[in-house]
């Protein structure tokens, strides 16, 4: 049997909800065969002082290599890069294997908090990887640093940014308004010539954690089966409001998306 095969470069989150955790669940959940190779691992808790454990370059480097030497990658995602380093070995890595269907996921900030990217890694992020990537995934907050901004307010705001954001060489941008309280879930979708406002109901909810990385990875699944860009983040969208809508809540802080919901909801 042969199945689109769809590779994450992410950090580990230890608690399940995110990162390469989501990642695989997602691909799962699209039918794709999922690899991983794990940059950091994030273990937040309360009894060590200590919370991220950046891999060495040289595993990262190994894990990259052994998905494309020994099986092959459609499509691949990127999350939680952490340093300038990793992200200038990924973009290296990226560019000789000739990958096509590169999602990047400019992940910063994680919904507890935790920084994900160091500050100075953001220009590598706009030099080296944006202009790879077939589609770029910032929320508001991600897309202001991106083009040094304000964060936008509202719809119109949105679609001035992802033109904005477009100038940085992705193919599509996914501009994703989650945070825009007062409205609707509206993302924006701009590849350089038309606007998509993509709309879905606001869940009121903050058990999120995870969304983002759901999002990218079940475009990066589509992308792999050969779906359109678009068709590929209307699918991904859908899913991920899903996930968001039957989240999980562990009864302390903020819950996980539930990757499966798609699969088991009753209604
Ligand atoms: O949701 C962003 C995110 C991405 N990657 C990792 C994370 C988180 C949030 O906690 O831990 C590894």
């Amino acid at each position: 049997m042969s199945v689109p095969k769809v590779l994450s470069i992410a950090g580990s989150a230890a608690q399940g909800s995110a990162g390469i955790q989501a990642d695989l669940k997602t691909f799962e959940e699209f039918d794709v065969y999922g690899m991983s190779a794990v940059t950091a691992i994030v273990a937040n808790n309360s009894t060590t002082k200590q919370g991220i454990f950046t891999q060495p370059l040289e595993a990262v480097e190994a894990q990259i290599h052994a998905s494309l030497e020994h099986v092959g990658v459609d499509a691949l995602k990127t999350g939680m890069l952490f340093t300038e380093d990793i992200i200038d070995l990924t973009a290296r890595l990226i560019k000789e294997a000739n990958v096509s269907n590169v999602v990047v996921d400019p992940v910063m900030i994680g919904k507890m908090g935790s920084q994900l990217l160091k500050d100075e890694a953001i220009a590598a992020l706009v030099e080296k990887l944006i202009p790879q990537a077939a589609i770029i995934t910032p929320n508001l907050q991600e897309g202001a640093r991106l083009v040094n901004s304000p964060v936008p307010e509202n719809p119109d705001d949105m679609k001035m940014m992802a033109r904005d954001l477009y100038q940085l060489g992705a193919s599509y941008v996914l501009l994703k308004g989650g945070a825009l309280e007062g409205h609707p879930a509206v993302d924006i979708l701009y590849d350089g010539t038309s606007i998509t406002e993509l709309e879905s109901e606001r869940v009121q909810t903050i058990h999120t954690s995870g969304a983002g990385c759901t999002y990218s990875a079940a475009i990066a699944a589509e992308l792999a089966k050969g779906s359109s860009v678009e068709d590929a983040v209307r699918r991904a969208k859908s899913f991920v409001t899903t996930a968001i809508r039957y989240a999980l809540s562990f009864d302390r802080g903020i819950g996980s998306t539930f990757h499966a919901a798609h699969r088991l909801k009753k209604d």
